[in-house]
């Protein structure tokens, strides 16, 4: 893992039309095989996979979205770290949550414990950086006939964090432009030049 390639200075670039370029960090954290590595496959690649490969440690893409932040338009690069869904790893937890801007809490709609598992994630994410602008997502919405949680659930659950949720699939691509937009604007809140 390479923390250097981040920039997280949080100032703003001038470009020449008139949009203003940020780099932001980001991450993906959450159970084992909620849809980590695959929502962002389907976001920066537009791929999907059925098979399924472990993450160990992190892994780190890159890819740059415009966005209407505050009435401005602005070109925010997002430095994606996709984090191994194991716990208690603190080593890795401490690079790959070091100035995290936003973050996205990934559960599996067909395993109500990966839901539960929320606050272990929400803690480790503190634990680094301290109070970090959270987004949930609720994956797998393809097979919600095998759900084990329902969106009141997962109302009650983001509550609880004021955070927002998204019901996405990583397989149909419902939901993800959309969550990670947000994401983006939440990591830029509060910096718009
Ligand atoms: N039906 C369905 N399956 C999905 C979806 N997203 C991921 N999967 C499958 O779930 C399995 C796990 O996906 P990954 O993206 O590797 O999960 P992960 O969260 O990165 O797992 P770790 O790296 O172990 O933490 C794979 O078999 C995927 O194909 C989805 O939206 N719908
Ligand atoms: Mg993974």
């Amino acid at each position: 893992m390479d923390a250097r390639v981040i920039d997280c200075t949080g100032v703003g670039n001038m470009m020449p039309e008139g949009v203003t370029s940020y780099t932001r960090k980001v991450c993906l954290v959450g159970d084992p095989a909620v849809g980590k590595t695959s929502l962002v496959r389907r976001f920066v690649i537009d791929k999907y996979d059925d098979s399924y490969i472990m993450t160990l440690g992190a892994k780190v893409m890159k890819k740059n979205v415009i966005l209407d932040a505050e009435g401005k338009k602005a070109d925010v690069t997002l430095m994606i770290w996709d984090v191994m869904g194991q716990k208690h790893f603190k080593i890795i937890e401490s690079v790959a949550f070091k100035h995290i801007q936003a973050a996205f809490i990934v559960c599996d709609m067909t395993r109500r414990s990966t839901l539960d598992n929320i606050r272990y994630w929400a803690e480790a994410l503190r634990e680094v950086s301290g109070k970090v602008p959270l987004i949930i997502l609720v994956n797998k919405i393809d097979i919600a006939n095998q759900a084990e949680l329902n969106e009141q659930d997962v109302q009650k659950a983001a509550a609880g964090f004021n955070a927002q949720y998204f019901m996405t699939s990583a397989k149909t691509g419902d939901n993800v432009e959309k969550a990670f937009s947000t994401l983006a604007k939440l990591a830029l809140k509060g910096s718009i030049v």
